[in-house]
């Protein structure tokens, strides 16, 4: 290949390497955040009766612009489809995607995006009306099923239900809206989503009591932050602060007692909360990043609880979403 080309071809991707490596830069510059949600999804994000974004999923973003921006409420919420989502991040529309996303191989590998640490370890389930008396997957033998499009159920649907020898008919909705109203409208046997979200969509149920969620599901459905692919420094501010709302939750640091607690003994929480050490100079932050972030939501428990624990409308238990030493899956790398 002629010399000129392959210099041109050089240059043209160490500037596409520039463009990927620049979010923080640009967070910064713009004094804003741009997360991308869902449409609405009770307990994960979904706006209130006043319009403000509230869930899970944004409360991870509140806690990214409050660590890069010093302020929770520098954030831009844009609310995409299943299927317009990983085109949102790629073309720059958004900073960061945190929205009920599955990490799975093929998302990994053929998307030009990177997953980030698992902020709600999930599963595929299904909702039936209670008067249907299906206990189990297998009593959806022969069932009409709704089920969103772009979505990992799509595919999990297919093929649990056809190792399984189960026969069934999809209706595969573009919206999320237009399958709950199709489902309570009696047009599908069950309607299938994580489990997570079927427990959010019934909290909007004409009569919620109608309806159960199976116990049983049928895949794993990993959720997390997507980030754009050779943007080393912003994906791993994204993962260290899913780290610290972890590492807060197991040292007892909270929203209320957090300002304390950074002027407390302890070297771990000293460390986490940037009274010693430069743990925020090497993610280009300042050294305060995961006390702002603390003060703002709170710890992952307190997040959890809040929007989708026991004591909100979606009632869902800690499970896997507990802590290691606890039972679960959630697990801090040291900040050391
Ligand atoms: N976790 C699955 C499903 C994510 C998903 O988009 N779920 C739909 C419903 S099944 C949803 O949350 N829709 C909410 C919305 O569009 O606002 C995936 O990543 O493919």
């Amino acid at each position: 290949m002629k010399t000129w080309l392959l210099g041109a071809i050089a240059a043209l991707s160490l500037s596409a390497i520039a463009q990927a490596q620049q979010t923080l830069a640009q967070v910064k510059a713009r004094g804003t955040l741009i997360c991308g949600v869902s449409q609405g999804f009770a307990g994960f994000s979904a706006p209130d009766s006043r319009g403000e974004y509230r869930g899970l999923d944004v409360d991870y973003c509140r806690a990214t612009a409050a660590a890069v921006l010093g302020d929770a409420s520098k954030v831009r919420f844009v609310p995409l489809t299943a299927q317009a989502r990983f085109t949102a991040l790629q073309t720059g529309e958004i900073d960061v995607l945190f929205r009920n996303s599955t990490q799975t191989f093929v998302r990994a590998t053929s998307l030009g995006l990177t997953q980030g640490p698992v902020n709600f370890y999930d599963g595929q389930g299904f909702a039936v009306r209670r008067d249907a008396n299906v206990r189990n997957v297998a009593g959806l033998n022969g069932a009409t099923i709704c089920v969103a499009q772009g979505t990992t159920h799509e595919l999990n649907l297919g093929d649990v239900f056809r190792a399984r020898n189960l026969r069934f008919s999809p209706v595969v909705f573009e919206r999320v809206d237009t399958m709950h109203e199709a489902f309570y409208a009696g047009r599908c046997d069950a309607m299938t989503q994580d489990a997570s979200a079927l427990a959010g969509a019934l909290t909007s149920a004409r009569d919620p009591a109608a309806y159960q969620v199976l116990e049983e599901t049928i895949s794993k459905e990993p959720l997390g932050p997507f980030t754009r692919n050779g943007d080393i420094q912003w994906t791993n501010t994204i993962a260290w602060i899913h780290g610290a709302l972890i590492e807060a939750e197991e040292y007892g640091v909270t929203q209320a007692n957090a300002q304390a607690q950074a002027a407390g003994q302890n070297p771990t929480i000293q460390r986490l909360l940037g009274t010693t050490g430069e743990f925020g100079k090497h993610l280009g932050l300042e050294n305060g990043w995961a006390l702002n972030a603390i003060r703002a939501v709170g710890n992952y428990g307190e997040i959890f609880e809040r929007h989708v624990g026991q004591g909100s409308p979606l009632k869902l238990r800690r499970g896997l979403n507990g802590l290691w030493n606890q039972g679960g899956l959630m697990y801090a790398i040291p900040f050391r």
